[in-house]
């Protein structure tokens, strides 16, 4: 008979989960030995980086990735990346060891808790009562994982599991998909054909649900103004599109004024809505008619407003355009381009993205990390392709860096590039070793204002006032630190050595660093100033 470590092998195989992401440990060594050769392991040399480069992945393939690892030692290392799978709704299986079962009574060096550590944040969490049921709660875990909306699972697995005999474990066709009640969407379609106004709010989950073409089909169709969700994690719909009206602000008193010339609002796979700063008012114009559609029963049963209807995106938005009349209306105005940002020095963020956008290709991929530099990068980089734009949704840095790695392996024929704030980058920066080693062409570029901006901005923004500790980062040489990885990186200062840094590092296929100095900016937080009435935490 074979062994669950055998089982266990040919069930993800089966599963497609041939890349393992880890870190590991003594508690996984029995799994990790003498690893098939079909199988790929990807050495995260901490685990919030091991962790993050898998979210990458399975955002990049939008399927599962496979994680294995280190007790509860390395899930509390790699824990605020399973809280970003939960918030991004990215499946990952992620697996730990644990201490031998026959010990684990006597509290052993390396026991774990994790399973109770992590449920919060993952759909499903179990140590197996058995060694043989592990194969079986593995497949479980990732039926369930991609389930929508997708999410993170966590497997522990007592390390003298691996050797016990066990039955195989076949793998079943587990249906995913969950469409909207008919009945809820004609009441939408009913108020939309009597709208005069009507706009639509586009969210992260149409790329989840595979719907960005049919919700640019509709919003043509229903000739309606367009806008992205607050902190946008992903861009779904295009930037140069003449419908595109821009990103929602994360507050609700301003964004409610963005929302107040319409008459019906059709939010399309995000939150109602996602804040930051809290601006009371309310939630949108009384008299305005709102719907969410979404993918995550918890989006809709948190949202402030409206009403919400379940199901998958793509499908929604293929019954709305079929059960709706045409809008005929004037044409609106085309985009606006923003103005041509001055080559000053030190370089502005602004400048650094127009120049990004000129240089790079049509299909280049975006991983943001960069907090006080989300507006200018919003307004200067155009990217009108699905799958194109990735951010954080949970607000924990770190996320960046790992990410883009991952999802430049999910998309080898596209380049992904990851701007990222000098302090951002420090909160996983090991993975760095991890692009060298296998060689993922992502090209980082630090944007080195020497401080923690963003925080600076909100302290203006509310009025806390500058006397706050901890606010500057001097000294740190993060070209240097790259290179101390392998990783080939160049510092520019100059406006002028900005276009042949870029385009050397995408001359060639192979990861670069460019660590540009840049000016810092506190005017705005989250693009919002004083004009939106902030609180006060004075
Ligand atoms: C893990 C984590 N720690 C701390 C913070 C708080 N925080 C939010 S923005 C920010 C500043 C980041 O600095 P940097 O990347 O240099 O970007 P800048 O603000 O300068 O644009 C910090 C520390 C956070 N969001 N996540």
């Amino acid at each position: 008979m074979s062994t669950v470590r055998e089982v266990t092998y040919e069930l993800l195989r089966e599963l497609k989960l041939t890349e393992i992401f880890g870190n590991p440990g003594s508690t996984e060594l029995p799994f990790l030995r003498d690893m098939p050769g079909d199988f790929k392991y990807f050495l995260g040399l901490h685990e919030r980086s091991a962790a993050g480069i898998a979210l990458g992945y399975a955002m990049g393939l939008g399927k599962a990735a496979f994680v294995n690892l280190h007790s509860v030692a390395s899930v509390g290392n790699g824990l605020s990346a399973i809280i970003d799978a939960h918030y991004n709704h990215v499946p990952l299986v992620v697996t730990s060891g644990q201490q031998d079962r026959r010990q684990v009574p006597a509290e052993p060096f390396l026991v774990s808790r994790a399973v109770e550590v992590v449920k919060p944040y993952v759909k499903w969490a179990c140590e197996p009562l058995r060694p043989e049921d592990v194969p079986a709660a593995i497949a479980r875990g990732y039926y369930i994982a991609m389930q929508p909306p997708m999410g993170p699972v966590f497997i522990s697995i007592p390390m003298d599991d691996w050797t016990h005999e066990c039955e195989p474990t076949k793998i079943r066709n587990v249906s995913s998909g969950v469409c909207a009640e008919p009945s809820a969407l004609d009441e939408v379609c009913h108020v939309l054909d009597s709208s005069q106004t009507p706009a639509l709010v586009v969210g992260a989950q149409i790329e989840e649900d595979h719907a960005f073409q049919q919700v640019l089909a509709l919003a043509e169709h229903l000739n309606a103004d367009v806008f992205q969700e607050p902190i946008a994690s992903r861009w779904t719909f295009p930037r140069r599109h003449k419908l595109f009206r821009g990103t929602l602000l994360p507050a609700q008193r301003p964004l409610a004024e963005q929302l107040a010339d319409y008459d019906t609002v059709v939010v399309l796979g995000a939150p109602v809505f996602l804040y930051y700063s809290y601006v009371p008012g309310n939630p949108i114009r009384p008299g305005t008619k709102l719907f969410q559609i979404t993918n995550s029963p918890a989006d809709a049963a948190a949202a402030l407003a409206g009403a919400s209807i379940v199901g998958n995106l793509a499908a929604a938005a293929e019954y709305l355009l079929k059960h709706t009349q045409q809008h005929q209306r004037q044409t609106p105005a085309s985009h606006n381009s923003p103005p041509q940002p001055n080559a000053d020095a030190p370089i502005t963020a602004a400048f650094l993205f127009s120049v990004l956008n000129r240089l790079m290709p049509s299909d280049a991929i975006i991983m943001e990390e960069c907090p006080s530099s989300k507006g200018d990068l919003d307004r200067y980089l155009f990217l009108d392709q699905p799958q194109s734009f990735y951010s954080v949704r949970s607000g924990i840095l770190g996320f960046g860096v790992p990410a883009a790695i991952g999802l430049q392996l999910a998309h080898p024929q596209r380049r992904v590039i990851c701007p990222v704030g000098d302090g951002s980058i420090q909160y996983s920066i090991q993975a760095l070793w991890t692009a060298v080693h296998y060689n993922v062409p992502v090209i980082f570029i630090a944007l080195c204002n020497s401080d923690y901006s963003a925080l600076k901005a909100f302290c203006d923004f509310t009025q806390v006032g500058r006397n706050v500790p901890g606010m500057e980062l001097p000294g740190i040489d993060i070209a240097g630190i790259a290179r101390g990885y392998g990783m080939k990186a160049v510092s520019v200062d100059r406006p002028e050595d900005l276009e042949p840094a870029l385009k050397a590092a995408f001359a060639v296929q192979e990861p670069r660093l460019i660590s540009v100095t840049i000016a810092g900016n506190t005017d705005k937080c989250m693009s919002m100033d004083q004009s939106v009435n902030p609180p006060k935490y004075r």
